[in-house]
């Protein structure tokens, strides 16, 4: 069997469901990417601007490397029970535990798979933790395409997708990138509660619930929460709109099965939280990793916005 076969064998082994392969190309998107620094679009994510040459030319920072292997994990969780009443929700990225535990072991055994049976020599994985554009790699190796929302859509799995990488300096051959399949749809565009998505493909994350309640660190702006929106973590409403997470597939990876007080948790029950009980519930979970400073100024802010 050929590398490229083999490595894609074992990742589908080790649990990853989709993967392909490309290389570090500048972005196609430079221009874009700049406006949407330059227009304040980013926030308070310095980082974004702060490493913009290496996301946007990766070579600048991996001068070695040859292929990237981009892989792709589902995570939804079939369908969520319906709340008996109205009440808060927290997304699905972080009803499970951190992906980003998760995906690094799983990245971390197909890296020492790839050691074993090639000629690599250089190798560093990702998820989430470089300065890369997941997003675009994982559109250039054929796992799907950039969705109007900004987030990686594909034909299986929908956007439910996770997204990790392994650069090495061998050369692989590259696979064909799909086409883009949004068409003339802009449900989320249209559902957005805070009209985040300010064109198609572009997010003013000022404007995002996922950003306000996961990266702002200081004081929510006075829009928030915005009418109808419930999350007080984390945001799915662009996703839950979408005509291609409407038969996504179950994953298969337990670590993403939700914790149960997580869904259509009381509000009451979560305010009266201890650190140590807090601890118990989150310490493994994107929640916990952001703190119970943060959690408890959302869920406050909302249950007082809505009038819970
Ligand atoms: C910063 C960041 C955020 C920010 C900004 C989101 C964003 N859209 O960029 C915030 C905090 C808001 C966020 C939220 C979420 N995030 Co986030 N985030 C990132 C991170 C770290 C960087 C993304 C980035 O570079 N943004 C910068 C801007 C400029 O990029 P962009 O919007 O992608 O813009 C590009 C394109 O739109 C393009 N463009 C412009 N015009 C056009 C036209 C066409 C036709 C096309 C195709 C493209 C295009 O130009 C830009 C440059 O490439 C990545 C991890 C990584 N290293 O890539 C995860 C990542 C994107 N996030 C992820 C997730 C899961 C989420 C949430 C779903 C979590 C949640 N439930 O709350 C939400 C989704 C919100 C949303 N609609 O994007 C996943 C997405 C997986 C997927 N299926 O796509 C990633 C890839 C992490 C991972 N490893 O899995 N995130």
């Amino acid at each position: 069997m050929d590398t490229k076969k083999a490595i894609k064998k074992k990742a589908r082994e080790i649990g990853f469901d989709l993967v392909g392969v490309t290389n570090l190309k500048p972005s196609i998107y430079q221009e874009e990417y700049i406006k949407w620094i330059e227009e304040g679009m980013h926030a308070d994510m310095v980082y974004l601007e702060r490493t913009k040459e290496q996301r946007l030319i990766p070579y600048s920072r991996f001068p070695w490397a040859k292929s990237v292997i981009v892989l792709g994990v589902n995570y939804w969780q079939g369908p969520l029970p319906k709340p008996k009443k109205v009440g808060i929700c927290i997304s699905r990225y972080a009803l499970g535990r951190d992906y980003h535990y998760v995906l690094s072991k799983m990245l971390f055994d197909l890296s020492n798979f790839i050691k074993s049976r090639t000629e690599v020599k250089r190798i560093k994985y990702y998820t989430d933790t470089g300065s890369l554009l997941e997003k675009e790699l994982a559109q250039r190796a054929g796992l799907g395409w950039t969705g109007k929302n900004t987030l990686l859509i594909t034909e299986e799995f929908g956007s439910w997708i996770f997204l990790g990488e392994i650069i090495v300096d061998i050369e692989l051959e590259v696979d064909k990138p799909k086409e883009n399949k949004c068409g003339n749809c802009k449900i989320c565009l249209d559902s957005c509660p805070s009209s985040a998505l300010v064109e198609p493909f572009r997010l003013n994350t000022n404007r995002c619930t996922a950003y306000q309640t996961v990266e702002n660190l200081g004081k929510l702006p006075e829009w928030f929460p915005s009418p109808g929106n419930l999350f007080i973590f984390g945001c799915d409403i662009c996703q839950e709109v979408c005509p291609f997470n409407k038969n996504a597939k179950m994953t298969e990876i337990e670590d993403f099965i939700p914790n149960k007080l997580l869904i259509n948790p009381s509000t009451s029950n979560l305010l009266r939280l201890k650190d140590k009980e807090f601890e118990k519930i989150f310490s493994k979970t994107p929640i916990g990793w952001r703190g119970r400073k943060i959690f408890m100024r959302n869920l406050k802010s909302v249950k007082n916005g809505l009038a819970l």
